[in-house]
């Protein structure tokens, strides 16, 4: 069997803002658009990948939140509505996801042998976030690939932001050891936002776009900082800043996704194509992707 692969790494913030500006017909609200700036973005990226062979979407979301290890799902198909806890008035989803719990139990094996806390979710009605749906959607809109979601273990909460990283450099060594041996081509989503200082009012409608921008200087300067450093290829100078950028940036890669991502396709030093940015309700989007695929072997 030949050897699996990552055949891309994508950072694809999920905020459901998204969702509901491309009416799609799973969601019930209905707006007039708004946010098109990473709505482009997001069309870029799925014209980048439109020619890439892939098997399946490994997903990490902060919005599944587990506290006593990491989770994967573990059923077939999940089909449910979601709803957002906070903005219920922008997404209400229905979904039917295919999950690829095959490999899902080989990445949960594969770090249960390097010693991590790890568990397979086999509740059956259980509900997929919104993070990983919005997520996916986003990148993929036609759901024709089975996807794979990880629970974002919340050790910055519960030890440090180190503690955190130490966990998640595993977690993604063990991912990509068990897709190479799995014979599969996987597209990796980290699923969060940079800055993640957010405004506490909504505008109305919430798609007026004239109120829209970064909630604080120092905000626009932390995302841009982790845009140039994804761009230059430093991917280890972004794991050794962020302590700062999660504590500074209230950053939502405090939930591990990140890091995991970057530990998953080795530190990468090639340098990832920004495809959009934008803010939503202030806080700071980049869709950047690193096409693995194109990487040579050495
Ligand atoms: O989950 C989110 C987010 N990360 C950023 C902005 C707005 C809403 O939801
Ligand atoms: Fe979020």
């Amino acid at each position: 069997m030949a050897k699996g692969s990552i055949v891309a790494g994508c950072l694809a913030p999920h905020p459901p803002h998204l969702v509901y500006a491309e009416n799609p017909e799973q969601n019930e609200p209905v707006s007039e658009g708004g946010w098109e700036q990473l709505r482009w973005g997001y069309e870029r990226l799925r014209e980048s990948l439109k020619d890439v062979d892939y098997d399946a979407i490994v997903i990490l979301s902060p919005h599944w939140q587990t506290y006593v290890g990491t989770h994967f799902v573990g059923v077939e198909r999940c089909v449910s509505k979601s709803v957002d806890p906070v903005f219920p008035n922008l997404f209400r989803f229905n979904y039917d996801i295919t999950v690829d719990v095959e490999l899902a139990q080989a990445i949960h094996d594969k770090a249960k042998s390097e010693g991590m806390s790890v568990k397979m979710m086999e509740n059956p009605d259980f509900r997929i976030d919104y993070g990983t749906i919005v997520s996916c959607h986003m990148v993929r809109p036609e759901w024709d690939k089975p996807i794979v979601s990880i629970s974002s273990n919340r050790s910055l909460s519960y030890y440090s932001v180190e503690v955190m990283q130490e966990m998640m450099l595993e977690l993604g060594r063990s991912t990509a050891k068990a897709i190479e041996e799995s014979g599969k081509k996987c597209v990796l989503i980290a699923s969060n936002s940079l800055s993640h200082r957010h405004f506490v009012t909504e505008t109305n409608p919430p798609e007026d776009m004239s109120k829209e921008h970064i909630t604080s200087h120092a905000m626009h300067l932390w995302d841009m900082r982790m845009i140039e450093l994804m761009r230059d290829g430093k991917s280890q100078q972004i794991i050794d800043e962020m302590p700062e950028f999660c504590e500074q940036a209230i950053a939502e890669a405090d939930g591990g996704a990140l890091t995991w991502l970057l530990s998953a396709m080795d530190i990468p030093h090639q340098p990832a194509t920004l495809h959009g940015y934008g803010t939503i309700i202030g806080t700071g989007n980049a869709i950047m992707e690193w096409p693995c695929h194109e990487w040579s072997d050495e």
